[in-house]
């Protein structure tokens, strides 16, 4: 059976001081920031303050570049809500920060923090330990609390992270602090609680239900109220929106503006996911999520104001892995009971360096590529999909993948904008001629996708929606071969060998369920 699960997360204390994090949240340096380079969750170590860049050079929401190298897990301590949103179905999980997917196991502390040692030592690109949900982290503080104690004394080099509603946060503001939690995430939806009254029915504070107005009223204060609380201490505090199209679409804009003026690092603006199936209130009422291009443009409305996050997978309450990709089957508590398992710290640390390395080759060959178009004049501007198991690079089978991502490229250079979950497409050696078809709604926005391989049958479906499937970049740098494609279509387009035609919309897939 399908169940549906949402959530949110969060973050955590240092010594950055709120200027910093202001200059952090409000753009680039001028190295970084000249629009040959993204910003927002892109930033490198040059666009931010080197004890900032610290806090999130391994932390795969907060650092877009980190995202293709470390992994996050989750651990499901938090079973109870203080709120209602109605994107969310208490029956199965919270949705703040997620999509629909269920929570196998809900853990006590105690084997959360097994848990925890236990996927650290298996994979050593794990590097931060969230807790969002099934319900809100603060809202079952004495099992989130706990959890980090257990954590950081058995594995103190993995980040701390917690997501929120936001409803009690003012009064565990100086634990989290206390607690060397690095990253909190707050969900925002809304600053008018007119706006509000459409998204949470209901709020339990003060020993008592609150509904309506007053609701998102006392909500919306104790959000905002915690954050600049968080701030003022210097931990970096990420702000989780859902796009919903007619209640909140436009005002989040306001949203924006009000949590960059309040200090916070990042805004994540994330498309609602609303089917009937769910059993949502606005599953139920045929409330839509927004299209991939309505939710770009969001984005980018935006971007101007502030760091936006958008390779956000809305991820389960108790997600293992890369984001996209989830392992948490292979740590059930009777697995990782019966595992034996030795924390290798060294070991970590090795492998992380690795990657630092590894990193520094991804952004040098980058730069050399886009350097071979500092005369194009060219104003084109198009989206590529890439097929990709990690790494930064072009290495999975377009049958495989079970998401592309999406970048944007121009002369200015390459820049991640999203991604797209689909179904596989060949499965157990099998294609599905009907598989094609959500893949191509999915990727219609793109003009082409570059992938390690390819048979002919898909190639062929791509071709004839106008989108180029091409191999020619398999097992290379992922943002090095976006900018090489682009050059040999300006080029292509240049001999009139073909024509640019300009993309249209694309979907977001909705049906995101884990089978229970
Ligand atoms: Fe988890 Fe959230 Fe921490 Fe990340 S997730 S608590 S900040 S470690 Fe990340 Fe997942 Fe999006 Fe959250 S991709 S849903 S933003
Ligand atoms: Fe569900 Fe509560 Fe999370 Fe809202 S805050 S999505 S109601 S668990």
């Amino acid at each position: 059976m399908s169940k549906l699960l949402q959530l949110h997360d969060f973050g955590a204390p240092g010594a950055v001081s709120f200027e910093q994090l202001r200059t952090a949240a409000t753009g680039c340096s001028s190295k970084g920031g000249t629009g040959k380079s993204s910003c927002g969750s892109a930033a490198g170590p040059n666009d931010l303050p080197p004890d900032v860049w610290e806090k999130v050079k391994n932390h795969p929401c907060y650092s877009e570049q980190a995202h293709h190298h470390f992994a996050r897990m989750h651990v499901a301590v938090a079973p109870a809500c203080n709120i209602q949103c109605n994107y969310c179905n208490r029956k199965y999980d919270c949705a703040n920060e997620s999509r629909p997917g269920v929570v196998s196991e809900k853990l006590t502390p105690e084997q959360a923090a097994r848990k925890v040692v236990a996927v650290a030592s298996t994979i050593p690109q794990m590097t931060v330990l969230g807790i969002a949900g099934p319900g809100d982290a603060l809202a079952n503080p004495a099992k989130t609390f706990k959890t980090f104690e257990l954590v950081t004394e058995a594995a103190p080099d993995i980040k701390l992270c917690l997501s929120t509603n936001g409803l009690m946060l003012p009064d565990y503001v100086e634990q989290i602090a206390a607690m060397n939690v690095d990253h909190v995430t707050i969900t925002i939806n809304m600053v008018d609680p007119e706006v509000g009254a459409k998204i949470y029915p209901w709020i339990f504070y003060d020993h008592r239900r609150i509904t309506g107005v007053e609701a998102s009223k006392i909500l919306s204060e104790r959000q905002l109220l915690g954050l600049e609380m968080l701030t003022a201490r210097g931990i970096l505090v990420k702000v989780n929106s859902v796009m919903i199209p007619g209640i909140n679409d436009k005002h989040l804009v306001e949203v924006n503006k009000a949590v960059k003026s309040r200090g916070a690092f990042l805004h994540n603006i994330m498309p609602l996911i609303s089917e009937a199936e769910h059993g949502t209130a606005f599953g139920l009422s045929g409330q839509r999520g927004p299209t991939a291009q309505e939710l770009k443009a969001l984005q980018d409305a935006c971007e101007g104001e502030m760091n936006m996050m958008r390779h956000c997978r809305q991820c389960r309450a108790d997600a293992v892995g890369l984001l996209g990709e989830d392992r948490s089957a292979e740590f059930t508590t009777d697995k990782v009971m019966a595992m034996d398992v030795e924390y290798d710290l060294a070991g970590r640390q090795a492998y992380q360096a690795k990657v630092e390395a590894e990193r520094d080759a991804i952004a040098a060959a980058k730069q050399r590529e886009l350097a071979t178009l500092a005369d194009e004049t060219a104003t084109i501007k198009i989206q590529v999909a890439i097929a990709t198991k990690g790494g930064g690079l072009i290495n999975e089978h377009f049958g495989h993948a079970h998401e592309f991502q999406i970048y944007e490229v121009s002369t200015a250079g390459a820049k991640f904008v999203g991604h797209r979950r689909v179904d596989l497409y060949c499965e157990g050696g099998y294609a599905s001629d009907a598989g094609i078809e959500p893949i191509l709604k999915a990727l219609n926005d793109c003009t082409a996708v570059l992938v390690a391989k390819i048979g002919m049958c898909p190639k062929d479906s791509l071709a004839g929606a106008g989108i180029e499937a091409v191999e020619s970049y398999a097992f290379e740098y992922i943002e090095q071969s976006v900018i090489a494609y682009f050059k040999d279509y300006l080029e292509r387009v240049g001999k009139s060998e073909i024509r640019h035609v300009a993309r249209g919309d694309a979907t977001i897939r909705q049906g995101a369920f884990i089978e229970a």
